[in-house]
């Protein structure tokens, strides 16, 4: 049995590791050709936790391959982005490509999973793409059991930093076309998966995915929501949840500066756009957490004409403000749709005196974001007029309270509890 995954990512490449680890021969596709020649020498092109060593066994025992262009194989799955374009609306540009790129290759008796985040509808609209393209062959569409591929979405749930743990640990949605379809992808996971493998249709699947992460987004908004609330009413927000969650049924998040990655700040749309009237609050919520880059700014701004106000001396261009945290979470290197990142580049553009960036995780700047100064923690302690504290790393935690004497604070994670 030979086993297609299509797109070699964040998802796709730990996937297709994972199989091979267990002895399937795998090939792996993707459009990037850096890509496929880096995990062609048994290197990895992103950053995940032990997936290096992963990657490079399956490479070097013969079990995994990467091309780019598909090449027959019995399951194929599907693992690009669905990005949004630039009104919110689902983008299935990469999954249309991929359903055609893939079905040149299709026969008899294949199963094609799509595990990309997708909006409702998706999975029908990948199988009519491949059913266009191959009309020698059968769909679940149009001859539901008897067909000839089977279809599947089984969207991927796991957490960025512990992929390899939670692939395998996690329960997994199966939402078949059909009966046959789920019955033939539970088997397929079951390689690898020790969660549970529960079966619901494919639109119950790709929902499930969608309702996830606006459950997250949501709770996250309610979070950020009283953190702005409380600011208003001289209340400390971080005692506030502390306490509130003593109650035995409530269990509040914590306020940041943002929302940020690749899937939270992005899947509640797909729900907005297919039903705008009803999504109300996922909607909000989404707008209020894209709003709490802005005020941070502003809370910025504050800080530094008080802290001019304070030290007549000074000018605004001497000024030095250091962003704690650039990540898009604590404890990881990723830059990807990151608030924080995102309010230090504005902090840089707007302000007329010098921005550090501080963080732990990263040795050097990506080149496009060079004009921010990356600094160490003790500089940066040393240098700064205003510190902002934007991503709750655990170096952070660490510091002493003495070293931020006679700083202005600006604190989005209540590390020192300011605002
Ligand atoms: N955040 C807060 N306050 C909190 C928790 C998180 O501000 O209390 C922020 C984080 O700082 C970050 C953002 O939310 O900017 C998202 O972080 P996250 O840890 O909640 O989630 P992701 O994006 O790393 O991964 C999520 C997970 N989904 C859920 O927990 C429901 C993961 O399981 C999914 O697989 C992943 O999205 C995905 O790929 O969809």
């Amino acid at each position: 049995e030979t086993i297609s995954v299509i797109g070699l990512g964040y998802i796709g490449l730990p996937t297709a590791a994972v199989f091979a680890s267990r002895k399937k021969k795998v090939i792996g596709v993707d459009v990037n050709q850096k890509a496929v020649d880096i995990i062609n020498r048994g290197e990895i092109h992103i950053v995940e936790p032990d997936l290096d060593m992963l990657v490079h066994a399956a490479v070097t025992e013969g079990y995994l391959k990467a091309v780019t262009t598909p090449e027959p194989a019995d399951a194929f799955l599907i693992a690009v982005p669905t990005p949004f374009k630039g009104d919110h609306e689902p983008d299935l540009g990469y999954i249309e490509s991929a359903s055609n790129a893939i079905a040149p290759a299709l026969k008899k008796g294949d199963l094609v999973i799509l595990e990309s985040t997708s909006p409702v509808g998706a999975t029908e609209q990948m199988a009519a793409w491949m059913a266009g393209a191959r009309p020698d062959l059968t769909f679940p569409q149009t001859h539901g059991e008897e067909s000839d591929i089977r279809v599947a979405h089984c969207p991927e749930r796991v957490l960025p930093g512990h992929v390899l743990r939670e692939l395998v640990q996690n329960d997994r949605v199966i939402g078949g076309m059909t009966a046959k379809c789920s019955e033939k992808a539970v088997a397929l996971y079951k390689t690898f998966v020790e969660g549970e493998c529960v079966i619901t249709n494919a639109r119950t699947a790709e929902m499930c995915k969608l309702t996830e992460n606006s459950f997250r987004d949501v709770n996250i908004a309610f979070a950020n929501e009283l953190s702005m609330i409380c600011d208003k009413l001289n209340i400390n927000v971080w005692e506030l949840i502390r306490l509130a969650n003593r109650h035995p049924r409530v269990n509040i998040l914590q306020p940041g500066p943002g929302v940020g990655g690749h899937c939270i700040a992005v899947d509640p749309w797909f729900i907005v756009s297919k039903t705008p009237e009803q999504a109300r609050l996922i909607r909000t919520a989404r707008e209020v957490n894209d709003s709490k880059p802005e005020w941070v700014i502003e809370k910025v701004k504050l800080a530094i004409a008080d802290f001019l106000l304070a030290n007549p001396h000074k000018t605004a261009g001497s000024v030095v403000v250091a962003c704690f945290g650039v990540a898009f979470k604590p404890d990881i290197d990723d830059l990807r749709e990151s608030p924080s990142l995102s309010i230090a580049l504005r902090l840089c553009e707007e302000l007329v005196g010098r921005v550090y960036v501080v963080e732990p995780n990263i040795e050097s700047l990506p080149e496009v974001l060079t004009v921010l100064e990356l600094k160490g923690i003790s500089e940066a302690l040393d240098d700064a007029d205003i510190i902002v504290m934007l991503v709750d790393h655990f170096q952070f935690k660490e510091i002493d309270n003495s070293l931020y004497k006679g700083k202005m604070l600006v604190d989005a994670k209540g590390i020192w509890q300011s605002i």
